[in-house]
């Protein structure tokens, strides 16, 4: 009797190599239904490569302005959203008042790529659906992470648009608060994205270095090669549809929408931002630019900011309090700035008011370190608000009592609101009735 020989020494990985390789034997039914089904022969490498290298060149730029979002809003001074996010947040720094339209350009492109971009990624979860139906689901454990890796990466764009979405539409419809979900939902997103772009890489460029399909016209549109990936159909049927065709609709469809969003941030394209909530159903003349939260929502009635408002300055044990003509009194700055709102929408105006560093030298704070500004309003995320002091001594960091020329008008924040280049407009606080400087 011959002796049997000694188990290899990889004997245990035999096992479930054993197991991918019955799991590939035991098609369920249906398995072969997807063959069927997906026959599209534009489908393959070089398709989900172009977009593949769209949304490479522009994710990032996604992800880098929403995490710079999060320090435009001011951690150090503990006013950021998620408050408390232990070591995972990218290193912090005061947020710079220049260029003034710095935060107006960063949020504006965040959600403008993230609406225009919708179509590109349909596109590209368009040329890979076939692959959520192959059997076996991993022909190993390495290939069984990088599966899953990708239910993060699906799962994860579609959940930041959607919450980014709903969230400009102010449509909570979730259960949860938007900045953790989106925070959270952005770095589960972005480890997703490295580990597959890590992965797929060496294909994409095997991919776009090959031949070209982009002046292969309908009739002469046949599937490639079969690939490792397996992104060619296994049956593929007759093209409806040239690749470059496909290419026209996803690009038109980012056009359209691309149409559809940069009124937003253009004052005279205002009307045309169609897509938008806010900001189209302006009133006239040189208050009529869009209001984010009117008087009446935030509770602001005009008996408290008739004649018997005053604004408190406080620095240490010092107080002062003015009226709006003591206010006016005082020598006035103008400037033409920005008020960027982090839900993307921006608008240029000139604003003319008291420099904040006035008002800080007025209450006795030579060099304030920050200023804290609160509103009238009694409720709101946004009632109250700190400036660093960078914020508070820019020479056109304002507390501002005109724009265009003519008092504030009740919903843009009169008697007094606060205006700083690059600020977020969430800290451009309306209705002011105190200041507190210290250091
Ligand atoms: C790849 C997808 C995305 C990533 C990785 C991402 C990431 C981020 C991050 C890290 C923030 C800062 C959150 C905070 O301050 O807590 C942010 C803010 C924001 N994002 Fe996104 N985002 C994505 C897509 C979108 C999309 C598609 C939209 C909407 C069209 C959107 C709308 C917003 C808005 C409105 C904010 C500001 C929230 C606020 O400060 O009030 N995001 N994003
Ligand atoms: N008191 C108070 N000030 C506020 C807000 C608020 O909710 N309450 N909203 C802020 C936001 S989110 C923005 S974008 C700007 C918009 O200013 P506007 O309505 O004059 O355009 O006001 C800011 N000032
Ligand atoms: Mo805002």
């Amino acid at each position: 009797m011959p002796a049997s020989p000694p188990p290899p020494d990889d004997a245990p990985s035999a096992a479930p190599a054993a197991l991918w390789a019955g799991l590939a034997r035991h098609r369920p039914p249906g398995a072969d239904a997807a063959d069927r089904a997906w026959r599209s022969p534009v489908r393959g490498p070089w398709l989900t490569s172009v977009l593949g290298a769209v949304l490479l060149a522009t994710l990032p730029l996604v992800i880098v302005t929403g995490l710079l979002d999060w320090i435009a809003y001011g951690p150090r001074l503990d006013q950021a959203f998620p408050r408390d996010v232990g070591w995972l947040h990218p290193p912090v720094f005061d947020w710079p008042t220049r260029p003034a339209w710095l935060f107006r350009l960063t949020q504006g492109l965040h959600v403008a790529l993230g609406i225009v971009l919708v179509p590109v990624v349909l596109g590209k979860l368009w040329s890979v659906v076939p692959k959520l139906f192959d059997w076996p689901p991993a022909r190993s454990t390495a290939q069984l992470l990088e599966r899953l890796s990708l239910v993060l990466l699906v799962g994860g764009i579609l959940f930041q648009t959607a919450t980014g979405l709903l969230n400009i539409q102010y449509a909570y419809l979730f259960g949860f608060d938007f900045y953790t979900a989106h925070w959270y939902g952005a770095w589960i997103f972005t480890a997703a994205l490295v580990a597959h772009v890590a992965i797929k890489l060496p294909r994409l460029v095997t991919a776009l270095r090959g031949p070209g399909f982009a002046r292969t016209p309908v009739e002469r549109t046949r599937p490639e090669p079969a690939d490792p990936d397996g992104l060619v159909a296994r049956r593929p049927g007759p093209a409806t549809m040239s690749r470059r065709a496909v290419l026209a609709v996803v690009g038109g469809g980012a056009l359209l929408l691309a149409a559809l969003t940069v009124g937003q941030s253009v004052d005279a394209l205002r009307r045309t931002a169609l897509l938008l909530p806010r900001g189209r159903r302006i009133g006239d003349g040189p208050t009529g630019f869009p209001v984010n939260r009117s008087a009446a929502a935030a509770g602001v009635t005009p008996e408290r900011t008739g004649p018997g408002w005053r604004l408190t300055l406080r620095a240490g044990n010092r107080t002062v309090a003015l009226d709006r003509a003591r206010l006016l009194a005082l020598a006035q700055h103008t400037a033409v700035l920005p008020i960027a709102c982090v839900e993307g929408w921006s608008t240029t105006q000139t604003w003319t008011g008291v420099r904040l560093r006035d008002l800080a030298a007025l209450a006795g704070s030579a060099d304030p370190a920050t200023a804290r500004v609160r509103s009238l309003e009694r409720a709101g995320l946004f009632r109250e608000a700190a400036l660093h002091r960078g914020q508070v001594t820019d020479p056109d960091a304002l507390l501002a009592l005109r724009v265009n020329g003519v008092d504030l008008s009740l919903d843009h924040g009169y008697p007094a609101r606060i205006i700083v280049p690059a600020l977020p407009g969430v800290h451009c606080t309306k209705w002011v009735t105190e200041i507190v400087f210290d250091g």
